[in-house]
């Protein structure tokens, strides 16, 4: 990292600074509600400052921000990986990622960092990404990265009432309705709502039955649950071949404090990580700080996350993956 704004007057001032540059906006692989409304909101504001915008997303969008897309007709063009790696790359000067905090997320977009000035605006925890970009805009305390795009943009570009239920639909999604949050979280939102924001309309958006395969992954995850009491605490571990996050809140729903599920795809394994309130605030014990470096050494990957939620992606499986990570937990929970 060669400069870290510390202020959101300072990051304005950097963003107004923009004009007449060929961008590349991204963000993380299976861009979400929060990721979407993130990279519209500056693709507008950058081309409204006469920048050449373009948006590259390195594996798609998952399916909640397909509804979106949908739902709202969203008139903008996403391109593939497959455009900066031939080469296009050295027709931008700079690439903002948003809503992203480890390089592993970028999928084969990472090694763009290396070609051009590289910008990130995020509100995880710091990651491996930080360490390596060229400015980074980093705040822990929003509680989703459209609250920080909006303390970002505010004062200097007008929402519009899309734009403004965009932000609103990242904003109940990455808060899990309003379960994560901060009085500033309320505070944007008001502002959203004033600027013709559409609240009833995000709902109904992200509001959805859950597909077939979605029920058959949380049951199967619940099937194959194993579950061991630490130190009081409930860990459940599970593995399933899609939709490991959903299957992830619903063993927490059960009853586990911390639930582990993991995926293995051919040579590479993908962990999530979800704990309670409980789990956080009686042990202190924050997912991305204090656990995911040990899986990390376990699997030779990168994660990253928040107190709550993480994940980890990497490319060496263990031969009893199940007993490594109920270890790993349990020796961390010894310490506290
Ligand atoms: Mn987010």
């Amino acid at each position: 990292m060669k400069r870290n704004l510390k202020s959101i007057g300072e990051a304005r001032n950097l963003v107004s600074s923009l004009r007449g540059y060929n961008i590349i906006l991204t963000t993380h692989k299976n861009a979400d509600p929060d990721a979407l409304a993130s990279l519209f909101v500056m693709y507008n504001l950058l081309e409204l400052q006469k920048n050449n915008v373009y948006i590259v997303l390195p594996e798609g969008l998952n399916e909640a921000a397909k509804r979106v897309v949908e739902g709202f007709r969203i008139d903008i063009e996403f391109h593939g990986p497959d455009t900066i790696l031939y080469g296009l790359y050295t027709l931008f000067d700079k690439c903002i990622i948003l809503d992203t905090s480890s390089s592993s997320q970028l999928g084969p977009l990472y090694r763009i960092i290396d070609h051009m000035e590289s910008i990130v605006v995020d509100h995880h925890k710091y990651g491996d990404l930080a360490g390596k970009a060229d400015i980074v805009l980093i705040d822990p305390g929003s509680r989703s990265n459209s609250e920080l795009v909006y303390k970002l943009i505010e004062g200097i570009y007008t929402l519009n009432s899309l734009e403004s239920t965009l932000l609103l639909t990242g904003i109940i999604y990455d808060t899990r309705r309003f379960i994560h949050v901060s009085p500033r979280t309320f505070y944007i939102v008001y502002k959203l709502l004033s600027y013709g924001g559409d609240y009833s309309r995000a709902l109904e958006i992200l509001r959805r039955e859950m597909d077939y395969s979605e029920k058959i992954a949380r049951l199967k995850a619940a099937q194959r649950m194993e579950f061991e009491k630490c130190s009081n605490y409930i860990v459940a571990v599970t593995h399933v071949g899609a939709f490991e996050s959903s299957a992830a809140n619903a063993l927490i729903e059960l009853g586990a404090d911390i639930a582990i599920v993991y995926s293995i795809r051919k040579n590479n394994i993908r962990i999530t990580l979800r704990s309670n309130k409980r789990f956080h605030s009686g042990t202190g014990i924050s997912l991305a700080r204090d656990i995911v470096p040990h899986i990390e050494d376990l699997i030779r990957g990168i994660g990253g996350g928040h107190d709550t939620a993480a994940s980890i992606e990497g490319e060496y499986i263990p031969s009893d993956i199940d007993k490594a990570l109920f270890k790993i937990i349990c020796g961390v929970l010894k310490k506290y």
